[in-house]
């Protein structure tokens, strides 16, 4: 079996586990990493442990080992990485949100397709165990039909004024902050596991803290404040949205996101209920799922590989009471992926969870629709995705 090579471009605390997650693949070697300049990509290079530091995206692309491309860049890179990566021919794994807005998304998507080459975005809740079951339940018509999704993505990183983060810079995160950045994961897994298409959308959007001072450097997601003198900044972009969706069968649905909300780390919830039975996964808590009954006692599923469907199998690590984490659900995405690249890449063989670029593309479509039915004043917005 040809070793493939792997190059990482973009810091982040997300790029840890990317390279993680191929080395625990064991067949796949991570080659290069790229950064901002030669000085952080060598300082990368010597944490991970990798033996090549471009300073340049363009050389890692360049790099004859390197056949798949991860992209863990700001936002307002994706487009430039995604495109040269794309362009050479390269295999691309990217972070979402895959564009800032839909027209670059669109043109990513087609460039994927015309490149031939594996396309995949880290929607990376797909890679839960439980999820999986949820989805594989109400595929099988456990849960009857759906008529109401909805749920919560809440955070509390950007609390405090001091943390001032390129997401809140409209020429670097793009015109949306909440929704782009967390939004899209929610409303990506409630149409994965629902199986149904969000059709319009209602959104009111929020910035409860306007004012944000920076230092200069652009703080991490989750990472300590930095220190320093510091500038007041208008933000614009939200950091609380609440958002009514209507689904393509009727099904109706809501969901709200918030990045300044003390207390959620990362809670994202999930319910989905149907006319038999409801099903609810929360991350925080992702080995349980919540079954809800009418006229029996609800109950709660635990992870478990001799409980779970058949199909749920492959994404489970470890026996029932050894808890599954973020990082085995982020691995089980990036396992899809690489053996979808083993495969040949074709749409025909692509495995049921994995994210593809029109999913990211699908996302900069609804996030838009949301900022144009806030911006309208609160109308309801159709939801344009041609496929
Ligand atoms: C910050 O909000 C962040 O790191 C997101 O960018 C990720 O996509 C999410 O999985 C965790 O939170």
């Amino acid at each position: 079996m040809r070793t493939l090579g792997m190059g990482l471009i973009g810091p982040g605390f997300v790029a840890a586990h990317h390279i993680d997650a191929v080395r625990r693949l064991g067949d796949v070697e991570v080659v290069a990493v790229a950064g901002s300049s030669q000085a952080s990509a060598e300082r990368k290079a010597q944490e991970y442990k990798v033996d090549r530091a471009y300073g340049d995206f363009h050389a890692l692309i360049a790099d004859p080992d390197v056949h798949v491309i991860h992209n863990t860049t700001p936002n307002y890179l994706h487009f430039p990485v995604v495109m040269a990566a794309l362009a050479a021919g390269k295999h691309v794994i990217s972070d979402k949100p895959l564009a800032p807005n839909a027209e670059e998304g669109r043109k990513l998507y087609e460039a994927a397709l015309a490149a031939k080459v594996a396309h995949v975005v880290t929607f990376n809740y797909r890679g839960n165990p439980l999820v999986q079951q949820a989805r594989l339940m109400i595929e099988g018509g456990e849960t009857g039909d759906l008529s109401f999704v909805h749920g919560y993505y809440l955070q509390d990183w950007m609390t405090d004024p001091n943390v001032y983060s390129w997401r809140s810079d409209p020429s670097k995160g793009g015109v949306s902050s909440a929704l782009g950045d967390i939004g899209s994961h929610w409303c990506d897994l409630a149409e994965h596991v629902s199986g149904l298409k969000i059709d319009s959308v209602l959104a009111d959007l929020t910035t409860v803290i306007p004012t944000r001072y920076s230092s200069g450097a652009s703080a991490e997601a989750f990472s300590a404040k930095s220190s320093g003198d510091r500038v007041p900044v208008q933000v614009h972009a939200e950091d609380l949205a609440s958002v009514l969706l209507r689904f393509e069968n009727g099904a109706k649905g809501s969901f709200s996101v918030g990045q300044v909300l003390p207390g959620h780390k990362n809670d994202l919830q999930l319910e989905l209920n149907g006319r038999k039975l409801s099903l609810k996964w929360r991350q925080e808590e992702q080995n349980e799922l919540w079954i809800g009954h009418h006229d029996r006692p609800n109950c709660s599923m635990a992870k478990d590989p001799s409980l779970v469907s058949k199909g749920v199998l492959p994404y489970t690590h470890l026996p029932g009471g050894h808890q599954e984490a973020w990082a085995d659900a982020f691995f089980n995405l990036i396992r899809d992926a690489y053996s979808w690249i083993r495969e040949g890449a074709a749409p025909e063989t692509k495995p049921a969870l994995l994210p593809t670029f029109f999913d990211g593309y699908r996302s900069t479509c609804l996030v838009e629709a949301m900022l144009k039915s806030h911006a309208a004043g609160g109308v309801w917005q159709k939801v344009n995705c041609a496929s």
